[in-house]
């Protein structure tokens, strides 16, 4: 057994394209669900608007104007070592609408530039497919995932990018935490994920599994187009694992967990198995949900699974049975007294990363990317511009520790780590600049304002020794 991680492992950062690249209309880019989601807070969730209104602001539309700074923060995480660069390729950008024949040049174009400077400092983009931000035209005029059309959709939009950049870009992924919409009663979440608006009456429940299949479809679509052009493309599902335990050892609580888990992660089990789990046919029989799942769904399903797994690890659940065995994420959730939490209420559980690696790994078989993780936190920048950000750094040490006793106590095949918002950028839950996640400081408030100037924080260069020594200085 090797004591290190291995030397082709990829250390990075990730982002999302509506979180940072903001110039939400250059080059011809449509408007994405992204767009019409206002400035919120931990108190406050952001609002969701039917048109753009001119007395609100929309954090996308600025994120940190990576779209004109790219070169300038490029050169900034290869000075960090990075290997790997996640992000997303903004699907309105290539496809304005969604629903045109023919893609839009001058967004290829634009992420041609943008992997090409990666690139040149030998850092390989890993690339999301759709994260949160679809055509809002195709909610306005399909209801979003709830229409099987979006499949042929996402199929083309999918199909020109591989096409496009199979050279470039090796590692893709299909929906970014697909499961997020376990909890169908924030509509945040269900908006993000599938491009649902619920209107009174709805079944929420029913709606979200609907929309969850076709989309479990269309990656699986996507997973066999990605390989008939490139056969070396590595194509993966993305997860928000949070484990959830259980608040007791009754048996009760430990049977309950199990079946939360079981259903914030089924998708999962139809990305990697490429059939639906036992307990949710039951599930759906029980409810009597007659899905729209014909006999051809199951067959691309089963024949585009997904080469590896990829996931974001923020916090661990803990949940309690009271009077019913199937979960609801809204309710069910009690507070574990043995975690602290961040200022935004989530759990900081380093151990629970070396846990989700085991689980995902005793489950699927595959190998595990970690593209998400790290610590949102209110940073403060001193006069002569420096970050002292002790806090981020312990606790991407800790976190670290348990990603590395997982690879090599624990025999865990992982490719890389990618943690979350390398450089500070718009957040995806509040809207807000001030939940800043950077090794990079971006000198811009929650409105937009500020001289969007960077700064290198503590964490950089801390972050840096670690890349520099594989994971040996921590
Ligand atoms: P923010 C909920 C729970 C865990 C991760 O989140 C989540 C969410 C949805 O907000 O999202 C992922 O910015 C997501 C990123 C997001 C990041 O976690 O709300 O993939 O887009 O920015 C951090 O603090």
């Amino acid at each position: 057994m090797t004591k290190t991680l291995n030397d082709n492992f990829l250390w990075g950062g990730a982002v999302a394209a509506h979180q940072l690249e903001g110039a939400y209309q250059a080059g011809g880019k449509g408007i994405s669900i992204a767009d019409i989601m206002t400035l919120g807070d931990r108190d406050h969730p952001r609002e969701i608007t039917k048109t753009i209104e001119k007395d609100k602001y929309y954090p996308s539309h600025v994120g940190i104007d990576f779209y004109h700074h790219y070169k300038e923060d490029i050169k900034m995480m290869a000075k960090m070592g990075f290997k790997a660069f996640r992000t997303s390729i903004a699907w309105t950008r290539i496809f304005p609408n969604g629903d045109e024949d023919a893609p839009n040049e001058a967004g290829l174009k634009f992420y041609d530039d943008l992997f090409d400077e990666l690139l040149k400092y030998g850092i390989q983009p890993v690339v999301t497919l759709s994260h949160f931000e679809m055509p809002y035209h195709l909610v306005t005029e399909y209801g979003g995932w709830s229409n099987r059309k979006l499949i042929d959709f996402f199929a083309r939009f999918a199909h020109v990018c591989f096409e496009r950049y199979h050279n470039k870009v090796k590692y893709w992924m299909t929906f970014n935490e697909i499961n997020n919409q376990a909890n169908y009663e924030d509509i945040g979440n269900v908006l993000k994920n599938s491009g649902l608006l619920f209107k009174k009456g709805d079944d929420k429940e029913k709606m979200m599994y609907q929309a969850a299949h076709y989309e479990l479809v269309a990656s699986a679509e996507a997973v066999q187009i990605g390989h008939a052009i490139d056969p070396s493309l590595q194509i993966g599902c993305m997860l928000a694992f949070c484990p959830i335990y259980p608040a007791s050892s009754k048996p009760e609580d430990i049977l309950f967990s199990q079946r939360a888990m079981d259903s914030r992660l089924y998708f999962g089990d139809v990305h990697v198995n490429g059939e639906y789990p036992n307990w949710l046919k039951a599930y759906f029989d029980r409810k009597n949900y007659h899905l729209d799942i014909t006999k051809k769904d199951l067959q691309i399903l089963k024949n585009g699974t997904v080469d590896y797994i990829a996931f974001s690890y923020y916090m661990s659940f803990t949940a309690k049975y009271t009077d019913h065995m199937d979960y609801r994420e809204y309710q069910d959730l009690v507070s574990n007294p043995y975690i602290k939490t961040n200022d935004w209420g989530w759990a900081i559980d380093p151990v629970g990363l070396r846990y989700a690696m085991n689980w995902m790994t005793t489950r699927w078989h595959k190998p595990l990317f970690i593209v998400e993780n790290g610590l949102g936190a209110y940073d403060k920048m001193t006069a002569d511009h420096q970050i002292h950000d002790d806090y981020r750094v312990q606790y991407f040490r800790d976190h670290i520790k348990q990603m590395e006793k997982a690879v090599i106590d624990d025999g865990v095949d992982l490719i890389g780590y990618l943690p979350w918002g390398c450089i500070d950028l718009v957040s995806a839950s509040t809207g807000e600049m001030k939940k800043r996640y950077g090794f990079i400081y971006v000198d811009e408030d929650d409105h937009g304002k500020g001289s969007f100037k960077r700064y290198p924080k503590d964490s950089f260069y801390w972050y840096k020794k670690v890349i520099a020594s594989n994971g040996a200085d921590l």
